[in-house]
C-alpha cells in the first residue's frame, strides 16, 4: 500500500471509531483549521533583534546552545519562517519584537521606533497570509540594564519606556489595519529584585501609573489588542518581581486588557491549565505563552506533554478557543532553529486536536455524577487512534506527514546554513 493509501485507510477506521463514540471528526478539523498559532520570531535567532548595537540579551532570560544557522537579518529569518510555515498545517501568525525592526543601518533607538520600521515585515506578512501580533522589547538595552523599566524610580527612564510602549501599540494597530486581524501588542518587562526589597509597594504604584500613560489612547479593538503579561521571577530578579501576577490580573481585570499567561511564568507544578476557565469569566480575551519551563521558566521547546494536553484541552473544553489568543513562547539555540519552530507548533496543533476529539461521554458522565465512569473514558480515550487523524490533517493541508519534514529541514540547512558562517 502507498503512504498516501494507508494514511487515507487508517484515517477511515480512525473516524468509524470516534464516530461510534459520538465524536464527529470532521467537525474536529474544521475547527483546528480555524485556530491560529503565533509563532514567535525570536526563536530563529536566540532573541537577538536587528539593531545592532551590541546589546546583549537581558531582563533575566536566556538562550543557550550554539546550533550553527543561527538568522542574522530579517531576510534570513523571513527565509526560515517561509520554511517553518511551509512544514505547518493551517493558517498562522508571526508574533514580533519591537528590535526586530528594519532600521537600515541606522541607530534608531526605541523612543524612537515607528511603523516604517516595519513596513517589510508587514508587506510580507502579507503576501503570505499571516497575521502578525507585536511587543515592545523592554529588556536587552542600557535603560534596562539596571533591572527596572516601566517602574524605575527615575522618572526619565520610565518615561522613555513609557513612549516605546506608546509607539509599540500604534504600530501593532497599524499591522493590525494593514492585515485585516487585530494584532495583540503583549507589554512584558522583566522589572523586579534579586534581593528582598525594602519597598515592594511603591515599584507596583509607578507600574499601574506608567502602564495608564502608555494604554491613553484608545485605539480600535478591530486593529490592536492590548495584552500584560505577569511573571513570577527571572534570572537575577529572583526575590520580587513588580508585574506578577496578582498585579497584572487586577490591572487587566479593571483596565479591560488582555492578560498573558505563560505557562513557565509560574512555580514550576504549577500549572495555567486551571487559570484558563477562571480567567474567562472575567475577561471577554486572554493570551497565551505557551512554553515549557524545566525547573525554572527555562522556555524550552514544546513538547507533547501532559500538562500541554491540558492547556489544549482546557481551551477546548471553555467552548470559546476564538477567545484565547495562543503565541508559542520558547528560545532554543541547541537544535535546529527551524525544527524548534515546528516541533512546538506541531505539537500545540495536536494537542488541540486530540482536545476537539474527546469523546462527549467524558462531560456527561461527570454530569450524571458517575465519577467512575469518567476515569473510564478519560484514561481509554488517551489510546483512541488520533494519530491518524493528524497524519490525514497534516496531508490535507499538503504538509509533510509524521517526521518526513525533518528531511526538508536538512536540506534547508545544507543548502543555506553553510552561508551563514
Ligand atoms: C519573558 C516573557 C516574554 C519573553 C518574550 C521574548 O519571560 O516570557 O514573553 O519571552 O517577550
Ligand atoms: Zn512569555
Amino acid at each position: 500500500m502507498s503512504r498516501s493509501k494507508s494514511i487515507s485507510a487508517a484515517y477511515r477506521l480512525a473516524h468509524e471509531r470516534y464516530a461510534d463514540l459520538g465524536v464527529d471528526v470532521d467537525r474536529a478539523l474544521k475547527a483546528l483549521a480555524k485556530i491560529p498559532v503565533s509563532l514567535q520570531c525570536w526563536q530563529g535567532d536566540d532573541v537577538g533583534g536587528f539593531e545592532n548595537f551590541g546589546n546583549a540579551l537581558g531582563g533575566g532570560i536566556a538562550v543557550t546552545g550554539n546550533y550553527p544557522g543561527k538568522a542574522r537579518t530579517p531576510a534570513e529569518l523571513r527565509a526560515d519562517l517561509e520554511k517553518a510555515l511551509s512544514l505547518i498545517p493551517g493558517k498562522h501568525r508571526l508574533n514580533l519584537h519591537a528590535f526586530y525592526g528594519e532600521f537600515g543601518g541606522k541607530r534608531v533607538d526605541r523612543d524612537e521606533i515607528e511603523t516604517a520600521h516595519f513596513k517589510n515585515w508587514i508587506a510580507w506578512a502579507k503576501s503570505n497570509g499571516l497575521g502578525l501580533d507585536f511587543n515592545p522589547t523592554c529588556f536587552s538595552h542600557p535603560k534596562a540594564a539596571d533591572g527596572f523599566t516601566l517602574s524605575h524610580r527615575d522618572k526619565g527612564i520610565r518615561n522613555f519606556w513609557i513612549e516605546h510602549c506608546r509607539r509599540s501599540r500604534e504600530i501593532g494597530a497599524a499591522m493590525g489595519k494593514a492585515l485585516g486581524t487585530p494584532c495583540v501588542t503583549n507589554v512584558w518587562i522583566p522589572d523586579g529584585f534579586k534581593d528582598t526589597p525594602a519597598d515592594r509597594q511603591s515599584p507596583r504604584e509607578r507600574l499601574a501609573a506608567a502602564l495608564d500613560d502608555v494604554f491613553k489612547k484608545p485605539l480600535p479593538a478591530k486593529h490592536n489588542l492590548d495584552a500584560v503579561e505577569p511573571k513570577l521571577f527571572g534570572i537575577g530578579a529572583e526575590s520580587c518581581t513588580v508585574g506578577s501576577h496578582e498585579f497584572y490580573l487586577g490591572y487587566a481585570i479593571t483596565r479591560r486588557k488582555l492578560l498573558c499567561l505563560d505557562a513557565g511564568h509560574f512555580h514550576p507544578t504549577e500549572s495555567i491549565t486551571d487559570k484558563i476557565s477562571s480567567v474567562l469569566l472575567y475577561l471577554p480575551e486572554i493570551l497565551l505563552h505557551v512554553s515549557r519551563g524545566v525547573r525554572w521558566d527555562s522556555d524550552h521547546v514544546v513538547t507533547f506533554t501532559d500538562d500541554l494536553q491540558a492547556i489544549a484541552r482546557e481551551i477546548i473544553a471553555t467552548g470559546h478557543a476564538e477567545r484565547v489568543h495562543l503565541g508559542l513562547d520558547y528560545f532554543d539555540a541547541s537544535i535546529n532553529r527551524i525544527a524548534a519552530w515546528v516541533i512546538g507548533t506541531r505539537n500545540l496543533l495536536r494537542a488541540l486536536l486530540l482536545a476537539l476529539l474527546e469523546p462527549p461521554a467524558i462531560r456527561a458522565a461527570e454530569l450524571a455524577g458517575d465519577n467512575t465512569a469518567r476515569l473510564t473514558l478519560q484514561e481509554e480515550s488517551k489510546s483512541l487512534p488520533f494519530g491518524a487523524v493528524w497524519d490525514f490533517y497534516c496531508e490535507s493541508k499538503s504538509v509533510p506527514v509524521g517526521e518526513a519534514w525533518l528531511a526538508e529541514v536538512r536540506k534547508y540547512e545544507a543548502e543555506e546554513f553553510l552561508n551563514r558562517r
